[in-house]
C-alpha cells in the first residue's frame, strides 16, 4: 500500500512493521464484517429511538405489529453491537502502523482523511464502550446514555460513510480474491496468515454471540454464560429490569387494599381491584423486550385498554397516557399512540404466567402491548389518562 511505504530515511523512533497481516486485504476483509455489524447496530439504534421517543407527528403512525418486532429488533442491536467489539480491535490492530506514516500529513486532503479516521475511531469506541456498559446498567459517567448515544450514532454513522467514500478506490481493488491488489499481495505469498487471522476472529466473534444472544434468542438460552440476564431467571420464570424496592414502590405496594385505579376522560371512573378482576379478561402472548438486550415472551392476562378508553368516553383515535405509583424514575409516565391504544392485545395485565403479578413485575396492574420497547410497558399502574 502506498502510504505504508517505509520512507527512504526513517526517523530514528519510528516503530517498523514486519508482519503480512497490517495489509490492505486484511483491512478491507476485516472492515466489511466491522462495517456490516456497525450498519445492523445503526439502523436498529435508530428503530429503537423513535420507538421510544417519537416525534409528536408520528406518535399514531407507529406500528402495532408484528407484535416480536421490537424484539427483534433490539436483540439485532445488542448482538450486532457486542459482534462488533472483537471486529474493530482487530480492525484496529491490523491498521494501527498508519498511526505511523512518514510524514504524518502530506497533504489537506491527507489531514482531513486522519481527523476523519479520528472521529471514525473515537465514535466507533465510544458506542461499543458505553453500549455495552448500558447491557449491565453500569454509567460511569457523568452525562445521560440515550441522548449521547444517540447523538455520537450519528457521527459514527457519518464518519463511516466518509471513510468509505474516501477509501473506496482502494478498498475496491482489495475486495475480492481475483482484485487487482489482492492477487498482487497474494504473490508475496500472506494468504495463509490472513486465513488464520479471519478464522481466529470468526470463533471470537460466534464466542462472544454464542455466551450472550440467549438472553433474546431463547433456543440458544442454555449458552447464555455472559449476558447480564438469563432468561429463565426471575420471578414467575422472567427477568425483572427494575424491582419493586428500587423503585420504592414497596411501601405504597403495601397499603394497596386502598389501591383503586384511576381513569381520566370524557367520562372519568375509578376502579378496585376486585372490580378490574370482575370485567372481562383477555389473555396475550406477549414478550417484554428491554432496550438492554433480553427480552421474553410470557403469558398475560387482564382488561383490554381499548374497553377502559371505550367506558372513559374516549374518541375514536384517542392516545393513552399511563401513571405509574412510582414517585421517580424516568418510567413511571408513558404514552401511546392510538394504533397501540386500541390493539386487542394491549392490556392492562392483572395476571403474569398463571399468576397474580408479583411485585416486581407490576402488582397490582401494568401495561403490556405488542411491538413495544420494555421501558413503555409501564408497571404499577395508578392512573389512566385518555389524551
Ligand atoms: N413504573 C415502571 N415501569 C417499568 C419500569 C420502571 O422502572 N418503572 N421499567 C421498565 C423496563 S426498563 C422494563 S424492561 C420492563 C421490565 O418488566 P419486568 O420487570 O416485568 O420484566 O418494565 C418496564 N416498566
Ligand atoms: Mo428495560
Amino acid at each position: 500500500m502506498e502510504d505504508m511505504k517505509v520512507p527512504s530515511v526513517p526517523p530514528p523512533l519510528r516503530p517498523s512493521f514486519s508482519g503480512r497481516l497490517h495489509d490492505a486485504r486484511t483491512a478491507v476483509s476485516v472492515g466489511r464484517l466491522l462495517g456490516a455489524a456497525i450498519a445492523i447496530c445503526f439502523v436498529t439504534g435508530v428503530v429503537s429511538h423513535y420507538l421510544q421517543h417519537p416525534p409528536g407527528w408520528a406518535v399514531d403512525a407507529l406500528p402495532s405489529r408484528p407484535v416480536w418486532g421490537y424484539r427483534v429488533s433490539q436483540g439485532l442491536h445488542v448482538a450486532s453491537g457486542i459482534a462488533a467489539i472483537p471486529l474493530l480491535f482487530v480492525k484496529l490492530w491490523v491498521v494501527y502502523p498508519r498511526l505511523f506514516v512518514w510524514p504524518p500529513v502530506r497533504s489537506i486532503r491527507h489531514a482531513l482523511e486522519r481527523v476523519s479516521v479520528a472521529v471514525l475511531v473515537g465514535a466507533a469506541g465510544f458506542e461499543l464502550f458505553s453500549g455495552l456498559l448500558n447491557t449491565v446498567q453500569w454509567y460511569p459517567w457523568p452525562f445521560s446514555f440515550v441522548p449521547v448515544h444517540f447523538a455520537v450514532a450519528w457521527l459514527l454513522a457519518g464518519g463511516l460513510l466518509l471513510h468509505l467514500a474516501v477509501k473506496w478506490p482502494k478498498t475496491r481493488s482489495y475486495w475480492g480474491r481475483r482484485s487487482e491488489g489482492t492477487v498482487k499481495l497474494a504473490a508475496e505469498g500472506d494468504a495463509a496468515d490472513r486465513r488464520s487471522l479471519l478464522r481466529g476472529l470468526a470463533a471470537a466473534v460466534g464466542a462472544v454471540t454464542l455466551t450472550t444472544v440467549g438472553q433474546s434468542f431463547t433456543p440458544l438460552k442454555r449458552f447464555d454464560l455472559l449476558a447480564p440476564r438469563h432468561p429463565d431467571h426471575g420471578p414467575q420464570s422472567l427477568p425483572v429490569n427494575r424491582t419493586a424496592a428500587a423503585a420504592g414502590v414497596t411501601s405504597a405496594l403495601r397499603s394497596m387494599a386502598g389501591w383503586r385505579l384511576e381513569v381520566v376522560g370524557p367520562r372519568p371512573f375509578q376502579l378496585g381491584l376486585d372490580e378490574l378482576r370482575a370485567l372481562p379478561q383477555h389473555e396475550v402472548e406477549l414478550p417484554i423486550a428491554c432496550v438492554e438486550g433480553w427480552s421474553k415472551n410470557a403469558h398475560w392476562s387482564g382488561v383490554r385498554i381499548r374497553d377502559l378508553l371505550e367506558r372513559a368516553g374516549a374518541p375514536a383515535g384517542a392516545r393513552l397516557r399511563a401513571v405509574s405509583l412510582e414517585q421517580h424514575g424516568a418510567y413511571r409516565v408513558m404514552e401511546m399512540g392510538s394504533d397501540y391504544a386500541h390493539d386487542p392485545l394491549t392490556l392492562l395485565a392483572l395476571r403474569l404466567n398463571g399468576q397474580v403479578l408479583s411485585a416486581d413485575h407490576g402488582f397490582p396492574a401494568r401495561i403490556i402491548a405488542p411491538n413495544r420497547p420494555g421501558v413503555l410497558q409501564t408497571k404499577w399502574v395508578a392512573r389512566l389518562e385518555v389524551l
